[in-house]
């Protein structure tokens, strides 16, 4: 039977959750359809020990209630895995949301139906394989730009005779580690926050890591009630302030050139901007992003940083990274990585000089024939970024045009959640606006809110289908294409270019341009009357 609803919504991460409440509140029927078996998005698939976001609790949280805001009490500066998701539980118990999201539902492919002006979407139901259909005349991909997970494959890996694990896919029952030989292989955010943790539960960690890269420390603390009671009496400042920043973390760069600043006035602001930072550190001057003069200045401090923590001059030289901007590859926020490879039962193995060649049943063979004996071997190796979610699914709009095709040379959008030939289909926070160089929380919200700010306005004008036109979406991706090319972000191989997946084409994905300056454009096309859409 088809189930018929004014929008459906793609993920029940924050992003679905926040368009299920604001829509509702419009008088919308909505439905969110959840892959996964609870809401929460990324913090309920990545439970892997030491899983924490690198964004301060108070900000990686949503702005749309001051009575929530209030109420809940984060226990730490960078809260931990498990109470982000009791977060994003509370809130869908909260606002009533769950009666609304229908969980265990992947959805295959959505078609456009002109006739109808509705999208069609035809969704697996849980693990047996059954079936079911939706429409809406609205259709919202809320699926999160680090959803698709990434796992390469060896030869002899099926005789592996250990545990192979995903950092985003780890059990929610946990695991035992203690006693074992583990491998984490990956060394980005996930492989660095896992490595400390692992370390000292295990009997032996061994740590393939391909590229080193640059990592800022946590600075990580309980928050205490006068902590609390003073960020909850000028919450509304904050946010303002997040808002008007160039990444959504409320810190707006130093004006001044990192090369105009003597030696020292550098180390002082490098020296506060490492405890108050997070990745957040490549806006301590304005241009570190812009300049490789200036950015290496910054490269220097943090590689002085992590020479400071490992002892071993041969470690310590294959964990310093080099020969690319810092910040133009996502940096991490580390709580005891560099420091964990001190330990005598932590081995950092480099597979850019000695690739793995293969998996054996004891572990992993390198290509020089070394074997490391594993128990467990842990695959931190990432997502196919940005567009994986996407275009996994086989999603059709006007004219039998597909997203895959649309987007066969990368991702085209208008502002980011418009494409051209799919009429009434948004993406919220993905490719082509500030999404992941932003706190992606903001960004959500503020496309939530534009977004049912313009389907008010459609309505009110007895329109039914919204589109973005050719030019405005050619101008956008060249704007969006200007932007990067102006800065150091496409000298690095990362997944914001889509270096991550072989044969991706190398499109720079993010908005440069910042959330501030990001807002700035969306109130202009608005009140030009929403420019660059047609709404008929
Ligand atoms: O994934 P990644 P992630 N052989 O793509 C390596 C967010 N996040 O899950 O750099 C060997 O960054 C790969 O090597 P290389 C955050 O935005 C946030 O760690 O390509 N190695 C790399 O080291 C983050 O940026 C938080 O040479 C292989 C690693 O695997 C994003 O998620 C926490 C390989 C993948 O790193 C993704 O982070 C966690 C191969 N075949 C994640 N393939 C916080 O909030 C890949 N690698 C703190």
């Amino acid at each position: 039977m088809t189930k018929d609803v004014d929008v459906v919504v793609i993920g029940a991460g924050f992003a679905g959750l926040r368009a299920l409440h604001t829509l509702r509140e419009q008088g919308k029927s909505v439905a969110v359809l959840e892959a996964g078996g609870g809401v929460g998005g990324v913090w309920y698939w990545n439970r892997y020990p030491g899983a924490r976001c690198d964004v301060e609790s108070y900000d990686y949280s949503y702005a749309f209630s001051e009575e929530l805001e209030q109420e809940w009490r984060w226990t730490e500066r960078y809260a931990a895995q498990p109470e982000i998701l009791r977060y994003a539980e509370h809130v869908a118990d909260r606002f009533d949301l769950l009666r609304d999201v229908h969980l265990h539902r992947w959805m295959s492919d959505a078609t456009w139906d002109d006739a109808a002006g509705r999208w069609t979407v035809e969704v697996t139901v849980g693990e047996d394989g059954g079936s079911e259909t939706w429409t809406g005349a609205h259709l919202i991909m809320a699926v999160g730009n680090l959803s698709t997970t990434k796992a390469p494959q060896w030869p002899g890996q099926d005789s592996f005779t250990g545990r192979i694990l995903h950092s985003a896919r780890w059990p929610h029952s946990g695991v035992d580690l203690s006693g074992q030989r583990v491998g984490i292989i990956g060394t980005g955010s996930s492989g660095m926050q896992m490595v400390p943790v692992v370390a000292k539960e295990a009997d032996h960690l061994s740590v393939f890591q391909r590229t080193p890269n640059f990592s800022i420390a946590a600075a990580n603390e309980p928050l205490t009630d006068e902590r609390d009671a003073e960020v909850k009496a000028h919450y509304r400042e904050r946010r303002e302030a997040a808002l008007n920043s160039p990444s959504g973390l409320g810190f707006k760069p130093s004006k001044q050139s990192a090369l105009e600043a003597t030696p020292d006035e550098r180390r002082e602001t490098y020296e506060k901007a490492w405890t108050r930072l997070g990745f957040g550190f490549v806006l301590a001057y304005y241009d570190l992003i812009l300049d490789e003069k200036a950015n290496e200045t910054a490269s220097e401090f943090i590689r002085d940083k992590i020479a400071e923590k490992v002892d071993d001059p041969a470690t310590r030289e294959k964990l310093t990274p080099r020969g690319f901007p810092f910040g133009a590859k996502r940096p991490s926020v580390d709580s005891g990585y560099f420091e964990a490879f001190n330990r005598d039962d932590v081995t950092l193995v480099d597979v850019k000089s000695d690739p793995i060649e293969a998996l054996t049943p004891n572990g992993v063979r390198l290509a020089s024939g070394t074997e490391h004996e594993l128990d467990t071997l842990v695959f931190a190796t990432g997502f196919d970024a940005m567009t994986g979610s996407l275009l996994r699914p086989e999603i059709t709009g006007r004219d039998g045009l597909t997203l895959r095709r649309a987007w066969s040379e990368g991702p085209k959008t208008f502002l980011g959640p418009f494409v051209h030939g799919f009429p009434n289909f948004y993406i919220v926070a993905g490719p082509g606006s500030p999404s992941l160089l932003s706190n992606v929380l903001l960004s959500i919200e503020q496309h939530v809110d534009w977004l049912a700010a313009l389907l008010a306005h459609a309505e009110s004008r007895g329109a039914t289908r919204i589109e973005a036109t050719a030019e405005a979406q050619a101008q956008w991706v060249e704007h969006v294409n200007e932007r990067a090319r102006a800065t150091l972000y496409p000298r690095a191989t990362s997944y914001y270019n889509g270096d991550e997946v072989e044969g991706k084409p190398r499109v720079f994905m993010p908005y440069v341009g910042g959330v501030r300056g990001y807002r700035r454009i969306l109130e202009k096309v608005r009140d030009d009357g929403y420019e660059g859409l047609t709404l008929d």
